[in-house]
């Protein structure tokens, strides 16, 4: 044992007691000896058999292997066999919107969706939008497309606001990160990206700037009509 002392640095030889050995994996098989120092208020509950509690800040873990020093608290709470697996760190969590009460927020892949039942104008679904952090939805494929009018309808009904807009430049349709996803004037060949456009639309009837999803299906419409909306981080 390279040292016996608690976190706060003080002796406590006199009250060290090696715990029964415990096989940890790590690496490729090795095997690692644990001992720990209790407390003397744990001495008590050692002796008599009794699980030591994982959170107590005084259990203090060494590693015979001259390993990096202290390991996590590991309660002995075993020897019948090997330990978990050491598990790699996990990756940072994906940046969540600040959800709305009345709405229903839910990752999916790394994005992370508001999805709002409350008929509003789009001007106004965008701000909120902006306001929780993110922005309408800008739909990229056909499985978010299906995926999107599902969760929908299954909140309030599949009509609701995506970011598309034309009110820039008409007949050039723009996601609310300014890419183009449509022009109107282009030959099919030109649109290559995804789009679900419903029979007939877009039509930019009386002036029709946003894209409003129905059904699965995309159409423009006036812009202060007020329907359910979604957004995305
Ligand atoms: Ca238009
Ligand atoms: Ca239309």
């Amino acid at each position: 044992m390279r040292n016996r002392r608690w976190f706060d640095g003080r002796e406590r030889a006199g009250n060290v007691l090696p715990l029964r050995p415990m096989r940890t994996a790590v690496g490729a098989g090795a095997l690692v000896l644990v001992v720990a120092c209790l407390p003397e208020r744990d001495l008590a509950s050692y002796a008599a058999g009794l699980p030591l509690q994982v959170s107590s800040p005084a259990i203090s873990l060494e590693r015979e292997d001259g390993g990096a020093g202290d390991s996590p608290a590991v309660p002995p709470s075993s020897d019948a066999g090997p330990g978990p697996a050491d598990v790699a760190p996990a990756a940072p969590p994906p940046a969540r919107l600040a959800c709305r009460q009345e709405c229903d927020c839910e990752l999916r892949g790394a994005r992370d969706f508001m999805l709002c039942g409350t008929p509003i104008t789009f001007a106004l679904a965008a701000d909120r939008c902006e306001r929780a952090g993110g922005t309408l939805v800008s739909i990229e494929d056909a499985a978010e497309n299906t995926w999107l009018s599902q969760r929908m309808a299954a909140l309030a009904e599949d009509d609701y606001w995506a970011s598309g807009t034309d009110a820039e430049d008409e007949g050039v349709w723009r996601w609310a990160d300014g890419r183009v996803f449509y022009d109107e004037a282009a030959d099919a060949a030109s649109n290559l990206g995804f789009a679900a456009w419903d029979e007939g639309q877009p039509n930019d009837l009386n002036g029709e700037d946003c894209m409003r999803v129905i059904g699965g299906l995309w159409r423009d419409l006036d812009c202060g009509e007020e329907i359910a909306y979604a957004c995305e981080q």
